[in-house]
């Protein structure tokens, strides 16, 4: 039933996502916007919990969407945003008011705005990069649409709906966490709310190039798949030439009266990119005298038993996992710069790949990870456990997994799709699972598709770490996490633990680690102290480098992270302390052992 569903588009009236919003024509709305609190959602509801935006004449006293101001003294309209406090977009809010700090709930957003510029038939969408977690969208008081799920993008159409002055546009963010969603009520990360990425205002061509994809064929480093989506009335039998003049290439394509083109065009001599080599080449789209550019990378990518062969040649994932998050300055990370602090730490760690955890991150992640040449692990938030029979929230999860691809398609970086986190074995999941990586091979034949598992002590053995889980045999990594030595036993126990597993395919671990306040210092046998989580490394990496399908790791986690979980006080006060860095930007003892690792490790695979 579940693949059944798997075909059917997402109904929350969300448009076809514009994808390369970073090189078009936009006015951003990025800055200072006005709030009000709404815990009660009166903006929303009226006094019978009826939807005010679906009523025909909806009061102006309460409904907030419509922003609408007293006309005269007599007049009751119970809110200002005028009035209201400032709040800046993009960011969460919780780390910017401190009333907001652990707030779950309903937010509306407002911001005016001039738009001049509108030229004649050109087209107006407004795009927001993120959401957490749902969002009603109105623009001038009329309602645009609805989005749910935090942390991919979305665009609504606003053609004829903008004047030269006085536009506003309002939304209501939503961040109640409910145990249908994905993720569920449950995780280990904090709750951010708000616009959380870019919002702009996007202008193209009455028909123009909404989408497409431009990668190395499967294991063919000789030929360059092309597929191109075109929007609008004249969407059929349109050219599309794409030029790569750093590889002397101009191929021309035509659309089909569905507005889809595909083709493929043989490429000489490409500079493949690698992490060593991050070679991008500027591609230009041109329709119509309409220009997008873009840069690519070109590279192929395969299992071959269990090894991953990146440009033929077999690589080991030098990794760290990474949660969207700026500990020094505190919140959700958004920017360019936060993604170049983030990733340039994982340089310094010697690393050549990042695990994204636990959902899509910001899109400049992934096109700095491209500059940098960092290899990176993308995922949706399936964490945990989720309701697998509930269809509402296997679309959710489809919709937040097709966006994801649609939108990190062409960064080479890109070189796995994971499905979900930790999740519990049962027919109802991996049913679920595998409908969701049929999608994915579906949307994208070249990238890998993993899942981080789980492992367990073998029944009746007093050691032997074993993965039971069907999954095993539809993906092309085995991905677990584990936690010896932390979670379960103390580090000792990495000393006798041997792995069993079945398959000849690539293996990851994709978590492992414990936790320590940076400063504290001690013996290596009192948890929380930095010699504590430095034992841990030295002992987890000596154990896990016995296992003879060991191509990747990516320890837990990269820098220190905010968690309504974790409450000892004086060590986590609110953090998950298992970072390799603190939120002050120091290094602990650990991130030492791992870059000795990594230095090792590119030691042996540079022989090949
Ligand atoms: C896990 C989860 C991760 C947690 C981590 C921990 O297995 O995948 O989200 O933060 O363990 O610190 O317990």
């Amino acid at each position: 039933m579940l693949i059944m569903l798997a075909s059917k588009s997402y109904s929350f009236g969300q448009e076809p996502q514009i994808i390369n919003i970073e090189n078009r024509a936009s006015l951003t709305l990025n800055g200072i916007w006005k709030y009000v609190v709404d815990p009660y959602q009166t903006g929303y509801y009226d006094y019978r919990r009826e939807v005010r935006d679906q009523q025909s004449n909806p009061s102006n006293s309460e409904s907030l969407f419509l922003g609408y101001k007293p006309q005269n003294p007599s007049e009751r309209v119970e809110y200002d945003f005028e009035k209201s406090d400032n709040i800046l977009v993009p960011r969460d809010w919780n780390s910017q008011k401190e009333k907001l700090f652990y707030y779950e709930g309903s937010v509306w957003y407002y911001k005016a705005f001039d738009y001049a510029g509108a030229s004649n038939g050109n087209r107006q969408f407004i795009y927001f990069g993120a959401a957490n977690y749902e969002a009603d969208v109105y623009l001038n008081g009329k309602k645009l649409g609805k989005h749910i799920g935090g942390f991919t993008p979305f665009n609504f159409e606003i053609t004829g709906k903008l004047n030269p002055t006085g536009n506003f546009v309002i939304v209501k963010v939503d961040n109640t966490r409910g145990l249908e969603k994905v993720p569920t009520i449950n995780t280990d990360w904090w709750n951010y709310g708000g616009l959380t990425r870019d919002v702009k205002i996007v202008e193209v061509a009455g028909t123009f190039i909404q989408d497409y994809y431009i990668q190395l064929a499967p294991n063919d480093s000789k030929n360059i798949e092309v597929s191109v989506t075109i929007n609008g009335a004249k969407k059929a039998n349109q050219t599309v030439t794409i030029e790569i003049p750093g590889a002397n290439i101009n191929a021309k394509c035509t659309t089909d009266s569905e507005g889809k083109a595909k083709t493929t065009i043989a490429a000489k001599n490409l500079k493949l990119w690698s992490p060593d080599n991050p070679y991008l080449y500027e591609v230009i789209l041109t329709h119509d005298k309409n220009i997008l550019t873009d840069k690519v990378g070109f590279r192929t990518l395969q299992t071959q038993g269990k090894e991953i062969l990146v440009n033929g040649k077999p690589v080991f994932l030098r990794g760290i996992s990474i949660h969207e998050e700026n500990g020094i300055r505190g919140g959700r990370a958004y920017s360019r710069e936060d993604a170049v602090m983030l990733l340039g730490w994982a340089k310094e760690l010697g690393c050549n790949f990042v695990r994204l955890a636990h959902y899509p991150h910001n899109e400049n992640m992934a096109r700095v990870a491209d500059e940098l040449g960092i290899m990176v692990w993308s995922e949706v938030p399936v964490y945990w456990t989720i309701q697998w029979k509930n269809p509402d929230t296997y679309n959710n999860a489809h919709n937040q997994l097709t966006d994801m691809i649609t939108r990190d398609k062409n960064r080479a970086s890109v070189i796995i799709w994971s499905m979900a986190n930790e999740t519990p074995v049962s027919t109802d999941r991996t049913e679920f699972l595998k409908s969701m990586i049929k999608t994915t091979r579906q949307m994208d034949p070249v990238r890998l598709v993993s899942a981080a598992l789980e492992r367990h002590t073998k029944a009746g053995s007093v050691n032997t770490q074993v993965i039971e889980d069907p999954l095993q045999e539809y993906v092309d990594i085995i991905a677990f996490n584990q936690y010896i030595g932390w979670y379960d036993g103390l580090p000792e126990k990495c000393k006798t633990a041997e792995f069993e597993i079945k398959y000849d395919k690539p293996v990851m671990v994709s978590e492992f680690g414990g936790d320590a306040l940076q400063g504290n210092h001690g013996s290596k046998d009192a948890r929380w102290t930095e010699e504590f989580q430095e034992d841990l490394y030295v002992e987890t990496l000596k154990m896990l480098d016995k296992i003879p399908q060991l191509r990747g790791i990516t320890p837990w986690i990269l820098a220190d992270f905010r968690s309504p979980r974790r409450v000892l006080p004086n060590i986590q006060d609110g953090w998950n302390r298992k970072g390799l860095i603190s939120e002050t930007g120091d290094k602990k003892k650990a991130f030492f052992v791992l870059q000795d690792f990594y230095k090792m490790k590119k030691v042996e695979y540079d022989k090949n």
